[in-house]
């Protein structure tokens, strides 16, 4: 096995990547001393980015460029330790801004230098590359698109200067309402227009081992398998594909992802995400799903609907836990 591509998004992708990349490491050590002689890369949904206060903000690529280089701020799951908020402060007192989503002054540097980036003519994939330089996350980061693609919600009801029928950023949606005003739809702004990032479609087509981690199956697995062509490289692809179910005895290990299983009308649990994914020998996109053993109920109709399955501890308590995991569903993807 040589490569490894993920599709992350947040915390779940990211958390899971860290343990891939712990197990790799140990399994198959690199004979250059540190890191493994596997080359991972994740390939990360890029819809939760916005422009705010004019910065460039890439939730998604921060926290996996922060939790693979050690500088997520760890039980937060998003942005740095030790933060203040001194600079956002100063923003919201001047009426500016999301005072609702906090910008602290050392994550506002990850923004101003990506942002200066951009502004100088470099892509997202460049200014990624750039910024992972400090971090050394041990894993390429591909944005899945150079192109803008926000994921917007359509509010179901009226909130606050939002009329029903409204769109407004999932960002808003996810930490202004926190996913508590009901929506109809997700719409990926700019979708049309977008292409894959260079190297993401290759990273698909020349993977050995195609991971769907336990992040959201809707706004970030989903968002990822939008974007042209991915969709027709998961299929094509001669890599082994294997999914870890983000749920967990029928709940969402963190973050709101049932509030937006429900918009997509699929039933909040290991085996619906798994039949949602679909298996590839029936056009869908998993060779292989992992569930946890409280939902060991889940492998044979799983297994009935050609997914290979099998129940393991899927709760990322640390690096060692999701080290595990990680081990388990190579193994599942054989
Ligand atoms: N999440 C929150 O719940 N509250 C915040 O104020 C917030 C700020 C923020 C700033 C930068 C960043 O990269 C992420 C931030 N997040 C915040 C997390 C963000 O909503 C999530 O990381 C993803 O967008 C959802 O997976």
């Amino acid at each position: 096995m040589k490569n490894v591509t993920v599709l992350a998004g947040g915390v779940g992708g990211a958390r899971f990547t860290r343990g891939l990349l712990a197990h790799l490491a140990q399994a198959h050590p690199s004979d250059a001393g540190e890191g493994s002689s596997v080359a991972v890369t994740v390939v990360v949904n890029t819809g939760d980015d916005m422009w705010l206060n004019g910065l460039r903000v890439c939730p998604d690529l921060d926290t996996v460029m922060y939790t693979l280089g050690g500088g997520i701020a760890e039980d937060q799951g998003w942005g740095r330790p030790n933060e203040s908020r001194r600079t956002s402060s100063e923003i919201a007192a001047y009426g500016r801004g999301w005072d609702w989503f906090t910008l602290g002054d050392l994550d506002l540097a990850t923004h101003i230098v990506r942002t200066e980036l951009l502004h100088s003519g470099q892509t997202l994939s460049d200014a990624t590359e750039f910024l992972a330089r400090r971090w050394q996350p041990g894993a390429r980061l591909l944005p899945m698109s150079d192109d803008p693609v926000e994921t917007h919600v359509r509010l179901a009801d009226a909130a606050d200067e939002h009329a029903a029928g409204d769109l407004i950023h999932f960002e808003e949606w996810w930490v202004r309402y926190r996913a508590s005003v009901p929506v109809t739809e997700f719409v990926q702004v700019g979708l049309d227009a977008a292409s894959a990032a260079p190297g993401v479609l290759d990273a698909i087509a020349g993977a050995d081992v195609v991971i769907v981690p336990p992040s959201n199956p809707v706004v970030s697995v989903g968002t990822i398998l939008n974007v042209a062509g991915v969709r027709d490289a998961m299929r094509t692809t001669s890599a082994r594909i294997v999914g870890i179910s983000p749920i967990i005895g029928g709940s969402v290990v963190r973050g709101m992802a049932d509030r937006c299983l429900e918009v997509i009308g699929v039933e909040t649990s290991a085996l619906a995400v798994g039949l949602h994914y679909g298996a590839r020998s029936a056009g869908g996109l998993l060779d292989a799903w992992l569930v946890d053993e409280t939902d060991a109920a889940a492998v044979a109709p799983l297994v009935a609907a050609g997914i290979r399955a099998e129940a393991a501890p899927l709760w990322m308590r640390d690096v060692p836990t999701s080290a595990a995991m990680a081990e388990r569903a190579l193994a599942l993807a054989g």
